[in-house]
């Protein structure tokens, strides 16, 4: 009975669904297919459970698993802040007010102080298999998103073996399947090596592996110290990895370099691992944790499963996130192809959806694999990193870097995601007092510059004055505090939970803007500004000449403007008082305000010093646009057309991480097709051969290539595709505001918008035909559509006026000062707005007004 009853439901499932393309088809492209090995890093496959990750080569003879922690950094707490800074922020100033840029320069110098800490490769996980027959067929490697699963199976000689590997979040370890479709057929070896310092030894059964990182590693080759290890017992972190292997059938032999198995029906690789790291403000050498005891825990807890049951008990945690958002702009016939060369072609113009698709998820993919709850957060490679001196340093880049890889998390709800940043920014505002004091005399609040660390950096990197490739145009830029803190009065907005405003995101907030009314100052004609200042990276020139150091550059103005009023929102929220009130209201008003320039253009400087043939990566006068919100096409249209010309003029093609800014932009602008052109750009595939290609693009791995590999291009990329669906940071839900004329077909599930609502939708010849909005929060709804809708049995109105709902206000049109007079326009579609009333835990029906 209870079998028919099944039957009739499947039956009923199918029929339903038939009609709809995609997702519910199982038609989505949701794996990652390769028909060779990896040759190159950039090839190989992520696999992360928000500790251990593993880049998986599938190499038939030697695989190789090259492993990560994100906890194992190179260094120690060390503040590195640098007392010279209070003498000589006066002069500093003087200079930038007499307009000799170059003075304020040389003084900034004297000001910065060492690098960050460098994020480290961990190990290598070596299967050596000893093959009978050495003839390999129907070879493929892939990597199955929906289930968090790595694959390589082939055939040699009349035998087809199989590996399946995933690293599993709820019993923190790595787990390698291998079987074979003959009996006796396993035969291999498994060792595990390192670039750091390491011993291997056997131990009850387990493999083990016991490393040091270095106290110190060099972020130039031009350091005379390049990679510094202490001496057993002194500063840097240890790390402890255990192996251990469970067969069925055959022979399992240990020595204290390797075990080797013989003549095996199926095996089972467990692998669990920890650092010695035990918070950001204790030394890991001297101060660490015992890093073995974990991985034994582990290890020792395996016993009692069998690997059915861990992989279990791994999808299921997995896809609790996972399955949350489903998206299908009706799938692909291109999905059996491997996937570098359905990129390849796609790039060539052919269409494949399902490609988009794929990128779109990977985002999400990499983002739980890499960010949990505890974890710290993604580095500038997300976890995964082959290198003792990585680019970079795979730090935290934080004059974008850091920040986009988070623009994804709560919109593609994932908030728990969040979470490793939000504390992050807790560790930050610890060491970023003592940076204000000792580097600003500024004793209220904290700061944080461009670059951190495990350590929580927060003092200005850049090494110091004898350093040539020292430049202020990154080094100086104490904003970074700030803007995270804009991070946590978002994830508010997101989820309502008025208990983490109040206790967490609040005394941060708080702190990010004290520091900044003490660091902004009286400038020309009665304004308050930043001096010194910069706009990230980028350089401004007089008489042909390039400077570095201004005041009051837009970005600097723009980040405090949005803290500042999401600090007043928030005391009316809580119904706080508190005299920090009237100072953000008194300094807001002074503001140096936004300026549009000679060519029409969203001004990037103090003065329009801006060249339209500048076609530098950062634009980050366009802060205001995304990810801030206070310049939009409906609120302030002619700050929405001069960002427009900003973007014109710098052009589409840039670095990885440039383009899926851009794309978040566009979106905002309400320019799908522009959006998904950038976002073509950005698939351009870097093959094997092309590592070093100049220009953004994509590895075979999907992996966003600035180049060289950058996680931040895959989280801003998905978030960009998000915006271009569904936008919320301006009092309203905007359902598909800049849906490209290529998708006229797609259905997307799950999407998160301010306010606490949960959005689906689907849509047919480019117009939305149905969306469900569920209110986990209730409260006024306003939804905006470029079609009339009607919410089904459900009262609404037309909307104007204020949003009743507190978590969707609009913020105010600004004071804009226009020098172009070129009255330059955004060409909008016609839009309805509409609102209606919900109750905390109902869903309600959207469809086109009969
Ligand atoms: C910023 C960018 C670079 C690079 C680096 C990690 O400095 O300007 O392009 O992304 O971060």
């Amino acid at each position: 009975m209870k079998k028919s009853i099944f039957l009739l439901f499947a039956i009923l499932f199918s029929i339903l669904y038939a009609h709809t393309p995609g997702y519910a088809q199982g038609g989505v492209n949701e794996v990652l297919l390769y028909h060779k090995p990896a040759s190159i890093w950039e090839e190989a496959l992520p696999l992360g459970n928000g500790k251990l990750g593993a880049m998986v080569f599938g190499h038939v003879k030697k695989e190789r698993l090259q492993l990560n922690d994100n906890t194992l950094w190179s260094g120690y707490p060390d503040a590195g802040n640098n007392s010279n800074g209070p003498r000589f922020l006066p002069l500093l100033r003087q200079a930038v007010f007499d307009g000799d840029y170059a003075l304020a320069e040389k003084y900034w110098k004297k000001m910065q102080g060492p690098y960050s800490a460098r994020y480290l490769h961990m190990a290598n996980l070596n299967i050596d298999f000893h093959l009978a027959d050495t003839l390999v067929s129907d070879y493929e490697r892939s990597l199955d998103i929906n289930t968090a699963t790595a694959s390589v199976s082939y055939r040699s000689g009349a035998v087809r073996f199989k590996r399946e590997i995933f690293t599993s979040h709820p019993d923190k370890l790595l787990v390698v399947r291998l079987t074979a479709s003959k009996k006796r057929s396993l035969n291999f070896t498994a060792s595990m090596s390192s670039k750091l310092r390491f011993t291997t030894q056997t131990k009850n059964e387990m493999l083990v592996l016991k490393g040091q990182a270095p106290m110190f590693v060099a972020n130039r080759d031009s350091e005379p110290l390049q990679v510094v290890y202490d001496t057993e017992g002194g500063e840097g972190m240890t790390f402890d990895i255990r192996l251990t292997v469970r067969s069925e059938g055959g022979e399992i032999i240990y020595n204290d370099s390797s075990v080797t198995v013989t003549n095996a029906n199926a095996v089972t690789l467990y692998l669990a691992e920890d650092t010695s790291f035990n918070g950001f403000d204790r030394s890991p050498g001297r101060n660490g944790k015992d890093p073995s005891i974990e991985p034994i825990r582990i290890l020792n807890t395996t016993i009692g499963k069998d690997y059915g049951q861990i992989r279990e008990a791994h999808i299921e945690d997995y896809q609790s996130l996972y399955n949350r958002v489903k998206f299908t702009l009706g799938g692909s016939n291109a999905k059996s192809l491997p996937t570098d060369d359905r990129m390849i072609r796609f790039n060539e113009g052919q269409k494949d959806d399902g490609l988009i698709e794929l990128y779109y998820l990977f985002g999400r993919y990499l983002l739980i694999s890499c960010s949990r709850p505890g974890s710290p957060p993604a580095n500038l490679q997300g976890m995964w990193n082959d290198h003792i001196q990585p680019p970079w340093g795979s730090n935290y880049t934080t004059n974008i870097n850091t920040e986009m890889n988070y623009w994804l998390a709560e919109s593609t709800n994932l908030s728990e995601c969040h979470q490793p940043l939000m504390r992050f920014i807790k560790n930050l505002s610890v060491n970023g007092e003592q940076t204000a004091r000792t580097n600003y005399g500024i004793d209220e609040g904290w700061c944080a510059h461009h670059n951190s660390d495990i350590w929580a950096k927060t003092s200005p990197p850049g090494g110091y004055e004898w350093d040539p490739r020292s430049q202020p145009r990154w080094a100086c830029w104490p904003m970074s505090g700030a803007w995270f803190s804009i991070h946590l009065w978002e994830h508010y907005l997101f989820t309502g939970d008025e208990q983490f405003l109040r206790d967490e995101a609040w005394p941060l907030m708080k702190g990010a803007a004290q520091f900044l009314l003490s660091w902004l100052v009286e400038g020309p004609a009665g304004y308050v500004v930043t001096n010194p200042s910069t706009s990230p990276e980028n350089v401004f020139k007089i008489d042909g000449k390039e400077f570095q150091i201004s005041m009051a550059t837009t970005m600097d103005m723009a980040i405090t403007r949005e803290l500042f009023q999401d600090c007043l929102l928030a005391i009316s929220r809580l119904q706080i008082t508190d005299t920090i009130k009237e100072r953000l209201e008194n300094s807001l008003k002074r503001l140096y305000p936004y300026h549009i320039g000679q060519y029409g253009q969203l001004q990037e400087w103090f003065m329009d010093w801006d060249d339209p043939e500048d076609k530098h990566r950062h634009l980050s006068h366009l802060f205001g646009l995304h990810p801030g919100s206070q310049i939009s096409p409906m609120v302030t249209p002619e700050l929405a057309a001069a960002a427009r010309r900003s973007l014109i003029y710098r052009g589409d093609v840039s670095t990885g991480w440039s383009m899926a800014w851009k794309i978040n932009w566009w979106a905002r602008l309400w320019d799908g097709n522009h959006a998904l052109k950038i976002l073509k750009d950005g698939l351009t595939y870097i093959g094997p051969k092309k590592v070093d290609t100049k220009g953004g693009g994509t590895y075979p791995n999907l992996f966003d290539a600035h180049p060289p590999f950058q996680i931040d291009g895959n989280f801003g990329g998905t978030a960009g595709i998000t915006e271009m669906l569904l936008q919320s940071h301006s009092g309203e839900l905007h359902l598909l505001p800049a849906l490209p004329d290529e998708w006229s077909e797609g259905e997307i599930k799950g999407l998160r918008a301010r306010g606490g609502f949960e959005v689906d939708m689907k849509w047919r010849n480019g117009k939305l035909i149905k969306a469900t909005v569920t209110s986990n929060l209730g409260g006024n709804c306003r939804v905006r559509n470029n079609i009339a809708l009607a919410v089904t049995g459900h009262p609404y109105h037309d909307a104007n006026g204020n949003n009743s709902n507190p978590l969707m206000k609009t913020r105010e049109a600004l004071p804009v000062i226009d020098h172009s007079n070129s009255n330059f326009q955004l060409n909008l579609p016609k839009t309805f707005l509409i609102e209606f009333e919900t109750e905390k835990g109902k869903t309600y029906t959207l469809v086109p007004e009969e």
